[in-house]
C-alpha cells in the first residue's frame, strides 16, 4: 500500500538533497490560537525556520492525505476552518481512511514527520499529565509518542495547565530524555521556570543532534524532548500566571469540559483572563523553539 503522503516541492527538494528540515504541527494553528494571530504566527514560524537555515514542513491531514509542507492557501484555509479535527495516534488512520481533514497534535505530527523522513520538530508545549489525572486518567498521547517515535521535539516544556511533576515522572518511566536547553530548570511554557529540575541539560544544538543520533545507534526507540525556556523578555512569571491557570481550571470544571476539548478550552480561557498576554508569550516561545530546532536540524545534516 502506498502511503497517502504528499510533500510540498520545497520540502521534497530539501529532503532529496539531505538539507535540514523542521516539522511544525497544525493543532497549534486550529486549536491553540485565535484567528488571525494563528495564521500570522504560522507564517512567522515558517519564516524563522528559513532564516535559521532550514526548510519548514508544516504537517496536516487534508482530504485524506498527509501533507508535509503546506501552500499559503492550505495554511490560510486551515487557520480559518471551524470544527477541524484534532488528530492524534488514535484517529490518524481513521481520518485518512474516510478522506477527512484534521490538524495534527504533537503525537500525530511526530508520526507523520518520521514517515516523511524528518527528525526534528518544533512546537509550543507538549501535552502531558493533566491535574487530577489520578481520577480522570487524562494523560496526553504525546508522552507515549515520545517513547516510541524517533523525533526530537523542541518545546517550552509542557503547558503549565498540566501537572508538571507527574508529567516528568511519566516521561522518566517511558524512558524519554528530557533535556533543558541552557537551563537546569524544567520550563513551564509561559514561565521560564517550573521549580522542578530538568532531568538533563545541554547547551548546544550540536550536542542535542549527537544525542539524537546516538539513541538511534543504540537501538533505543523514541525521541527526545528539548525543553527550551521562553525568552526572558516574553515570560509571564509563575506567580502571575498561577492564579489565572487556577481560575481557568475551575471554569473548565464548572463547564464540564473533558477529553480533547480540555487543552483548547484552557488556552482560550487563559487568553481571555490575561487580556491576550498569554498569546504574545505563546508566539514568542514558538519562534524561539523554531530557531533552536533549525539549528539542531542543521547539525544533524552535518554530522
Ligand atoms: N502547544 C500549544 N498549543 C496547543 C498545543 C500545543 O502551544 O494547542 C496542542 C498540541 O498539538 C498538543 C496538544 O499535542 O495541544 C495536546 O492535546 P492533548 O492534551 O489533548 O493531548
Ligand atoms: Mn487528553
Amino acid at each position: 500500500m502506498t502511503l497517502p503522503l504528499d510533500f510540498s516541492p520545497e520540502v521534497a527538494a530539501a529532503l532529496a538533497e539531505a538539507r535540514p528540515v523542521v516539522a511544525l504541527e497544525s493543532t497549534i494553528i486550529t486549536h491553540g490560537m485565535p484567528w488571525p494571530q494563528n495564521l500570522e504566527t504560522a507564517r512567522a514560524v515558517e519564516a524563522a525556520v528559513r532564516a535559521a537555515g532550514a526548510v519548514p514542513a508544516t504537517i496536516a491531514v487534508i482530504e485524506g492525505r498527509i501533507h508535509a509542507g503546506l501552500t499559503g492557501d492550505q495554511l490560510t484555509a486551515l487557520a480559518q476552518a471551524k470544527a477541524v479535527r484534532k488528530l492524534s495516534r488514535t484517529d490518524l488512520a481513521a481520518c485518512l481512511a474516510t478522506g477527512g481533514t484534521g490538524a495534527t497534535t504533537v503525537a500525530a505530527t511526530m508520526i507523520c514527520a518520521h514517515l516523511a523522513g524528518i527528525a526534528v520538530f518544533a512546537t509550543g508545549g507538549i501535552g502531558g499529565v493533566h491535574r487530577g489525572a489520578e481520577l480522570s486518567f487524562d494523560i496526553s498521547a504525546d508522552l507515549g509518542e515520545l517513547a516510541r517515535t524517533p523525533v526530537t521535539v523542541v518545546a517550552a516544556g509542557a503547558k503549565a495547565i498540566l501537572d508538571l511533576a507527574k508529567t516528568l515522572e511519566v516521561l522518566e518511566t517511558l524512558g524519554v530524555p528530557v533535556i533543558g536547553y541552557h537551563s537546569d530548570d524544567f520550563p513551564a511554557f509561559w514561565s521560564r521556570r517550573s521549580g522542578l529540575p530538568a532531568p538533563l541539560r545541554m547547551d548546544s544544538a550540536a550536542e542535542i543532534a549527537r544525542a539524537h543520533r546516538l539513541r538511534g545507534a543504540l537501538g533505543l526507540a523514541g525521541g527526545q524532548l528539548i525543553a527550551n525556556p521562553i525568552p526572558p523578555e516574553a515570560e509571564i512569571p509563575r506567580d502571575e500566571i498561577d492564579p489565572i491557570i487556577a481560575a481557568a481550571l475551575s471554569d473548565a470544571a464548572r463547564a464540564g469540559v473533558a477529553g480533547k476539548s480540555v487543552t483548547p478550552f484552557l488556552l482560550q480561557r487563559i487568553f481571555e483572563r490575561t487580556g491576550g498576554r498569554s498569546l504574545e508569550a505563546n508566539i514568542a516561545l514558538v519562534l524561539n523553539n523554531a530557531r533552536l530546532a533549525a539549528a539542531i536540524a542543521r547539525h544533524l545534516c552535518n554530522s
